[in-house]
């Protein structure tokens, strides 16, 4: 029998090192998973819902910078791809999709399940095309992964199911080609320009984002040829924190007050490979210079005195024999000195007092920092485990991190834990889950199973959506529609063939979490951790300050004093 589309389709994507297709199987996809079927060098890994395929895709491209590919059938199967592809493309990961179609000469009637992938995907991805007929592939395919490898995002392919059946046209596929890695740094004037602008600055301070992956040396010997202090933002987590004496933490929404005042108190704020969004968190009068590999990110979140293209890795490395050698460390030592303070006040609400329940879920995320792995493989959920992730888990240069850091979707950690343990079967793989972000995709718990991924979950049970809860009082809000009422958790993982256990006073936490780590196989821990804490920004805003007040005083008027005691408690400005 000679080759069918589908067939081509997976010939190309294992020869470009594909090695499995996340997805829920269906009608429209048979060509597809009847042509994996079998195969040796490309699995199949089946999830309970499409949105955990696109997550896990998403997860891998992160973690290996290869493409990495999802697919979903016709109509409502592929439709449910489409918040994580929005994650992946926001996220700027090499993912394709594979969009099953409704049978080719039935488009266009309103037939049972149709859609229109190419106009529904269009928003969330850089290539987006149907394949009506057999002539088109292999080009369109391998225009659409070389799309998504060069602009880093998410590719579309709308296959209709009876093309993928056809027989293949013999267009000889072109064989994969290294990807190009140029090298990109500003004009020599506008290093020449820059050089001298932060020599004669007194008081630098580097923001750094995701675009420093792979600079780390020329980061530190800037910062320190520059006595700069380092913040860096989320996604610059795990390239910038690690091995690093100018680290002062991070500024922003879940930032802490180090970074702030280091943003704030600098004379030239320097921004490096970061698309960091809050406007509020940038300094007024310094001068402000933001070096970028994608031109038209300069001056999107703040007011420019200097906008540079280049790679950071090139640029800096351009820049450093330029640069005299600064003495003067006030600013730095100021920096560092806060820092300090800052993270001691952060470990000081880290701890799980003997007796004392609810735990504080500081402590979890403190304990799991100190029981992972060296090359551990974290995801965090949006919410408040976003939170513990950025305060409390270091980075060391081989752990990763995962998160939904720039689309901000719920449910993120399984699915993307599900995806770096498939694409990483030797890595511990820690999902930090809000008890709102695991219902939400709760199924793909049972994944975990199915594939034998020993991803362990623990869950920040407080029995609500605690992060929205925050933002309400911040507001101004009562907290209203915010309550979980939560199943067992760990039943419910056992039931799932998981080990569940559950920590329910802050004695079982250290001992729980180190079991499921060393447990052969997927783990659950849940803890029952307090709903109340904090996370608040370094420094809030007038509104919001004017919203505590207001939340504050109408929690008295409606009888909730108790509550105004415990967030009187907690110093806001840690
Ligand atoms: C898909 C989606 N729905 C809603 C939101 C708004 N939202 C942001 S955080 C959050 C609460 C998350 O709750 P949970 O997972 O329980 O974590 P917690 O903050 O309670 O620790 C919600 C509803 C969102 N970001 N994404």
């Amino acid at each position: 029998m000679g080759k069918r589309v589908a067939d081509v389709l997976v010939d190309i994507l294992a020869a470009h090192g594909v090695e499995r297709i996340y997805g829920v199987a269906g009608d429209s996809l048979n060509g597809i998973t009847d042509s994996i079927r079998g195969r040796e060098s490309m699995g199949w890994t089946a999830v309970r819902h499409e949105e955990t395929a696109a997550f896990a895709a998403g997860a891998e491209a992160h973690l290996t910078g290869r493409l990495a590919v999802c697919a979903g059938s016709c109509g409502p199967g592929n439709l449910h791809l489409i918040n994580g592809l929005y994650d992946c493309h926001r996220s700027r990961v090499p993912v394709l999709a594979i969009a099953a179609q409704i049978p080719s000469h039935e488009i266009g009637s309103g037939y049972f399940q149709e859609t229109r992938p190419e106009h529904l995907f269009a928003q969330c991805s850089h290539y987006c095309e149907l394949v009506s007929q057999p002539e088109q592939m292999p080009r369109v395919l391998e225009i659409a992964i070389q799309t998504a490898l060069s602009r880093r995002g998410v590719s579309v392919i709308a296959l209709p199911g009876d093309i993928a059946l056809r027989d293949a046209v013999e267009h000889p596929a072109s064989p994969p080609f290294a990807q190009p890695q140029p090298s990109l740094c500003p004009s020599d004037t506008e290093i020449a320009t820059l050089a001298k602008l932060l020599n004669a600055a007194e008081k630098v301070t580097i923001l750094g984002g995701a675009g420093c992956a792979g600079a780390h040396a020329e980061l530190i010997q800037l910062a320190s040829t520059l006595k700069a202090p380092i913040v860096h933002a989320m996604r610059g987590k795990e390239f910038i924190e690690y091995d690093n004496p100018f680290d002062v933490g991070m500024t922003g929404l879940i930032g802490f007050a180090s970074g702030y005042h280091a943003m704030m108190n600098c004379d030239v704020l320097l921004m490096l490979g970061t698309d960091f969004p809050y406007r509020q968190f940038f300094p007024g009068d310094a001068t402000i210079v933001q070096i970028d590999l994608r031109g038209e990110q300069l001056g999107r979140r703040a007011r420019l005195d200097h906008g540079l293209v280049g790679d950071i890795q090139s640029t800096l490395a351009a820049l450093l024999p330029r640069l005299t050698q600064h003495e003067d460390d006030r600013h730095l030592q100021a920096s560092l000195a806060h820092y300090q303070k800052a993270r001691k006040g952060l470990d000081e609400l880290a701890v799980g007092e003997p007796g004392k329940t609810p735990i504080h879920p500081q402590y979890v995320a403190r304990v799991v920092n100190e029981l992972a792995a060296k090359d551990a493989i974290f995801s965090c959920d949006v919410g408040t485990p976003t939170v513990w992730a950025a305060r409390y888990l270091a980075m060391n240069g081989r752990r990763r991190l995962l998160g939904s850091f720039n689309h901000g979707s719920m449910a993120n950690a399984l699915p993307q834990a599900i995806g770096a343990q498939a694409s990483h079967r030797g890595r511990q793989v820690i999902s930090l889950s809000g008890d709102g972000g695991l219902a939400m995709l709760l199924g793909d718990l049972l994944t975990l199973r199915q594939h034998d991924l020993p991803v362990k979950v623990v869950v920040f049970r407080n029995d609500a959506l605690a992060f929205v809860e925050l933002e309400m009082k911040a507001a101004g809000i009562l907290d209203f529609a915010t309550d979980l009422r939560n199943p067992d958790f760990a039943r419910i993982a056992e039931a799932a063939g998981l080990l569940g256990l559950t920590a329910a006073t802050p004695e079982q936490v250290r001992p729980m979490i180190a079991q499921a780590l060393a447990h052969d196989g997927p783990a659950l821990v849940e803890v029952l951790v307090s709903r109340q804490e904090l996370s608040m920004p370094p420094t809030i805003t007038v509104e919001q300050m004017t919203g505590f007040g207001l939340f504050m005083l109408r929690a008295v008027l409606s009888g909730r004093g108790d509550e105004v005691i415990d967030l009187a408690k907690v110093n806001l400005f840690r």
